[in-house]
């Protein structure tokens, strides 16, 4: 077996300076948590890569690179460090990942905002990846690119190195073909084309991939076969794969002292009260404004909750410097602001509402301590907080409101699950989980637990890599014929 090497936007881990000291911080992504889950795993021991190798832009300046790669020494993956002039990364990133693919892939066709020299940027980092990686690869290695800033580089690679191994994975929806086709010509043919220089292709869910195949037929011209596309005289595979979590990690986690510590106290604090939660980046995706307004109507439609009910919202800063982001957080912050301006009392405040990124202490105690969590995003590739929240669910009570317009509604049928801009459908949607009998809370748990403890991050990986190694016997076969 030879070396993993994996490839992201950004590095598994950021720099802090303090004084004159800098400080590594692993970062806590759903991807990070996954492969490190997995390379901590008997899967991967059995497996036994030779090496492991982590390629990404850097968010540290080159001089840095020498005391940064001392305090890696020893660690599980080799870092291979990328070094992009900042204004061709924020035209690549601010610019065509987030300001075109991002909006456009969740169906805000309205929030694109294309400008060629954005595309510019993007084939030019993705160029970048390319040359940095082509004089490193050996022929048995697994690359594993990761989602949508890297779209062309399979292609890039296989160009060069015909006989690679690549699996490309995309963690946002991939959108009908009627968004798709959108974008402009050359633009889309160029997506579509760079991301079959993989062998395997995958995605969260069975219409993500199926909307693939659906605009690689339509743009491109080529058919495909049930999941298998012929393409330049290759196999190429699109399926699903749908992420995981490592859910012994959330199940157990209330087993740490402090993290006992911070939930109890979490308890004491709201006695007598119901306690709502969610956490969600800061992302127009992610419904905060429609969620407010249901949470807003709960209230004046079932004016019994009052002093009896708290939602603990938490939202982690994202993407700051992009005004669609930054526009959003104050109307956010405005409607929590009227929301418990009009009813507070002396005692009661109904939306706790904190702007941060929480230690993974204090999130799996909110985890814990939730009656129920309210995971409303307008569309989401996945969405690891619900699964999460279900994995935290050690004494099998607490209900999961999940938007049917997340990919994890696919997996968690157990949820209550709904129209994510209907505030009707999600205020009632709020008083069933609040009044939901223990038994049928115990019920609905436990199943969505089971799925989750049998498919957890490992298996997800697992079953990526052994995908991608029967791709490629695949290929093989063919070949002798
Ligand atoms: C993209 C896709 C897809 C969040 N706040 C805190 C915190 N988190 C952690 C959660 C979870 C992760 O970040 C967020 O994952 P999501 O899946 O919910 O959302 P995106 O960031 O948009 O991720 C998504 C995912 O990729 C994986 O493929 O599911 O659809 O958009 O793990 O726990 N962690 C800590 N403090 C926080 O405040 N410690």
């Amino acid at each position: 077996m030879g070396r993993l090497i994996i490839i992201s936007n950004r590095l598994p881990f950021s720099i802090d300076h303090e004084g004159d000291q800098l400080t590594l911080r692993q970062s806590s992504g759903g991807l990070v948590s996954a492969i490190k889950s997995y390379i901590e795993s008997d899967s991967s021991k059995n497996r036994g890569f030779t090496e492991k190798l982590w390629a990404g832009v850097a968010d540290f300046p080159q001089n840095e690179w020498t005391v940064v790669a001392e305090k890696l020494s020893g660690r599980d993956f080799q870092i291979i460090p990328l070094f992009v002039n900042k204004l061709v990364y924020k035209d690549y990133y601010n610019g065509f990942s987030n300001s075109v693919l991002w909006p456009l892939f969740h169906y805000f066709p309205n929030l694109v905002e294309y400008q060629a020299h954005y595309y510019d940027a993007y084939v030019k980092v993705n160029r970048a990846f390319a040359d940095k990686l082509i004089p490193v690869l050996q022929p048995d290695d697994t690359i594993w690119i990761h989602d949508y800033q890297l779209m062309l580089l399979p292609e890039m690679l296989r160009t060069e190195r015909p006989d690679i191994t690549v699996g490309f994975f995309l963690h946002i929806p991939f959108p009908s073909y009627e968004l798709f086709r959108t974008l402009p010509t050359e633009c889309k043919s160029s997506l579509l084309k760079g991301v079959l220089g993989s062998d395997l292709i995958g995605f969260h869910t069975h219409d993500y991939a199926q909307h693939f195949l659906q605009s690689v037929k339509m743009i491109l011209g080529v058919d495909s076969n049930f999941h298998n596309i012929q393409y330049q005289d290759r196999l190429i595979k699109a399926d699903l794969f749908p992420i995981s979590i490592d859910y012994k990690k959330f199940n157990k986690a209330c087993d740490d002292p402090e993290t006992k510590a911070y939930y109890r106290e979490i308890k004491n604090n709201f006695e007598g009260r119901k306690i709502i939660f969610s956490v969600d980046r800061l992302d127009y995706t992610k419904g905060l404004m429609d969620r407010l307004n249901a949470f807003d109507h709960f209230l004046e439609q079932y004016p019994e909750w009052r002093e009896k009910v708290v939602f603990i919202l938490n939202i982690v800063p994202s993407r700051d410097d992009i005004q669609a982001y930054t526009e959003r957080k104050q109307q956010i912050e405005q409607k929590i602001g009227t929301i418990n301006g009009k009813i507070s009392t002396i005692t009661w405040q109904p939306i706790i509402y904190r702007y941060t990124h929480l230690p993974f202490t204090e999130l799996a105690a909110l985890y814990k301590a939730a009656d129920a969590a309210l995971i409303t995003p307008l569309r989401d590739g996945m969405n690891l907080v619900a699964k999460e929240y279900v994995a935290s669910s050690s004494g099998k009570r607490g209900v999961l409101i999940l938007s049917e317009l997340a990919g994890a509604a696919n997996e968690l049928n157990e949820a209550l699950l709904v129209n994510p801009t209907d505030i009707i459908e999600v205020s009632k949607a709020i008083h069933r989980a609040l009044t939901m009998p223990q038994e049928e809370q115990q019920h609905r748990i436990t199943l969505m637990q089971q799925r989750l403890s049998d498919y957890d991050v490992i298996k997800w990986v697992s079953d990526f890599l052994d995908q991608l190694s029967n791709v490629k016997a695949e290929q093989q076969k063919q070949q002798v014929k």
